[in-house]
């Protein structure tokens, strides 16, 4: 251990600390921008101490030292707030904000901005720097919006894309004043490989990497007369939108969104976590028909089975492992089974054509925009699912339709698309698709009822993990991971038959799966608000009535109804997709 002092106060840390390691422990809260650490689980922590804001003074030491990237030694004697450190800080900021559009009022990111707050903490109230600004082209993409002018060079996002989700897209480009992070030869996102995971516009600072904002036209269509407009909410959503409202991350507000949105005018209320029970029917069949042909000696099954609903996901097996593509479940995503069964099943049932019913989604996604957006996804030019907005923009809905969200009363989801179970509500957090697919696939494997609904054996926040599951005579070795740098792990291993084999494996590309998706509100890095969202959805499934998606009465009857049974060719037609290189 090292011992130091900190504004006149004594500490001890483990040797390899940094001064701000030190001073949290002391809880002094010394100003950051660019640092970025998430948790030991995800591993991500952005080096670039770019940013000099943590600046301090270390007696003996010339120059300042910034806290972020300043190793501890041994009776270390450090000044967080004297004159000279202040001054430095502002330094910094003014110099920021020289070269930054003054467009806070109207700026996405305003309110959530940490230049903002720094710039308010600081009582920056003019700039003495005056010179060029930049003026980058604005990127637009069907998920993300780049708007380079509002970047601070943080590397933030850098550091999510290459290091993390190890996709690569975006890198520190030209030198001096021209220095931008973008894609190579700035192309647009949409030219990249770019999987609009998201993860970029989730930690960065300020307003350079936002969603695309969807939300106007949710408003407009809620307007017109014409249109049967329906509402399906994704498992994590109702976990985080609650902070949105200040409530404590981890308050699940079900009820509540549920009542807000039929008050903002949706003709129907209902649940993505229906289709994530209609997913795991497919699924599940789809992985014990695999296994049974494999435990046959069937030399042309591909194993394991890989899930497919997350699409940030798919486009990266697509980009990076082309070879692999027969390897995922070729199921869809409960957001376009649910877009399916809307416009061929549910349409038909009110009696109207496609073209008038809109489906909304609200996921805690950025990439859901996109997968909306593939051209499999539609029929003669409608969509499924006509317009994906995240988790933030619904808070902003709520915020301009004067609804008093606090106030709400409780009230339940529409029927048939509304019934979930508990099973489809854990799909919101890493490990809780595999969990749901998992007690349907041994109920179904043995033909008795489970002995323990909760497999906790799944469950955690490791970024890879693997566990093992009896079934019968046969123990499922499965596998989990979240985060694309972990599931490139588990591929390239796969693909080098390499490890012991294994039968399924859950891959989700946001670190902690939905629940720390690129469109919840911001966590500021606080990968602790991350867990209690993961930890609501299980508290969630725990108190639901019915657990198994095969047990969901509204699915029983929509097969009996409509699909037949798993994989059936309308399920085929209608549930069912395919992979491009
Ligand atoms: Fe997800 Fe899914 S769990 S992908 O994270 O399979 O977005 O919440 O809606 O489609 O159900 C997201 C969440 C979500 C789908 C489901
Ligand atoms: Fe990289 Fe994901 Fe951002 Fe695309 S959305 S640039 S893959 S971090």
């Amino acid at each position: 251990m090292i011992s130091l002092n900190i504004d006149g106060k004594y500490v001890k840390v483990p040797e390899g600390s940094t001064i701000l390691d030190a001073a949290k422990q002391l809880g002094i809260d010394i100003p950051t921008l660019c640092h970025l650490k998430l948790d030991d689980a995800v591993g991500m922590v952005n080096k670039s101490a770019s940013c000099r804001i943590c600046v301090v003074e270390v007696k003996g030491r010339r120059n300042l030292a910034p806290a972020c990237a300043t190793p501890v030694v041994e009776g270390m004697e450090v000044r967080t707030n004297t004159i000279r450190v202040m001054n430095a800080r502002k330094t910094v900021l003014e110099l920021l904000l020289s070269d930054h559009p003054k467009e806070c009022l109207t700026c996405a990111k305003s309110g959530n901005c940490e230049l903002q707050e720094l710039a308010e903490r600081f009582c920056i109230r003019e700039v003495r720097f005056q010179g060029e600004e930049s003026t980058y082209k604005k990127d637009h993409s069907p998920a993300l919006e780049r708007d380079m002018d509002k970047c601070v060079m943080c590397r933030r996002c850098e550091t999510m894309c290459n290091d993390v989700q190890t996709v690569g897209v975006l890198s520190g480009i030209n030198r001096g004043f021209s220095s931008v992070v973008a894609p190579a030869f700035e192309r647009p996102l949409v030219d990249t490989v770019c999987t609009f995971c998201g993860q970029c516009a989730a930690v960065c600072p300020t307003g350079a990497l936002v969603e695309r904002d969807y939300s106007w036209q949710v408003i407009e269509a809620l307007a017109d007369p014409d249109k049967v407009v329906v509402v399906q909410t994704a498992p994590a959503v109702r976990a985080a939108l609650g902070e949105e409202f200040g409530l404590e991350p981890g308050t699940l507000v079900t009820g509540k969104m549920v009542a807000a949105l039929r008050q903002m005018g949706f003709d129907y209320v209902f649940d993505t976590d229906f289709a994530a029970d209609l997913t795991i029917m497919e699924e599940a069949s789809e992985f014990l028909d695999r296994l049974n042909r494999f435990l046959a000696g069937d030399k042309d099954v591909r194993m394991p089975i890989l899930t497919s609903c997350c699409p940030a996901w798919v486009k990266f097996f697509e980009h990076q492992f082309p070879e692999l593509l027969d390897v995922p479940s070729s199921a869809k995503s409960p957001q376009q089974m649910f877009g399916a069964v809307a416009k061929n099943f549910f349409a038909k049932k009110l009696g109207i054509p496609r073209e008038k019913l809109v489906v909304v989604s609200v996921m805690p996604c950025l990439a859901k925009k996109y997968e909306a957006s593939r051209p499999e996804f539609s029929e003669n030019g409608n969509p499924d699912v006509d317009i994906s907005i995240s988790t933030r923009e619904l808070a902003h809905l709520i915020k301009r339709s004067n609804i008093d969200f606090m106030s709400l009363e409780d009230q339940d989801f529409d029927r048939p698309l509304g019934e979930s179970t508990g099973a489809g509500v854990i799909f919101g957090t890493t490990g809780g698709v595999i969990e749901a697919a998992v007690r349907t696939a041994v109920e179904w494997a043995t033909k008795k009822p489970l002995e323990k609904i909760d497999f906790t054996e799944l469950r955690g926040m490791q970024g890879c993990r693997e566990a093992w599951v009896q079934v019968g005579d046969l123990k499922l070795h499965i596998g989990i991971a979240h985060g694309l740098g972990n599931a490139r792990h588990l591929l390239q291993a796969i693909k080098e038959g390499r490890g012991e084999m294994f039968h399924a494996i859950e891959i989700m590309a946001c670190p902690g799966g939905c629940v720390g998706g690129g469109g919840q509100p911001y966590h500021h890095g606080n990968f602790d608000i991350v867990r209690k969202r993961a930890e609501a959805l299980y508290r969630e499934d725990a108190g639901k009535p019915i657990r198994k998606s095969h047990e969901n009465p509204e699915i029983i009857k929509l097969y009996e109804e409509f699909l037949g049974k798993p994989m059936s060719e309308t399920a085929h037609h209608l549930l069912h997709t395919h992979y491009f290189k």
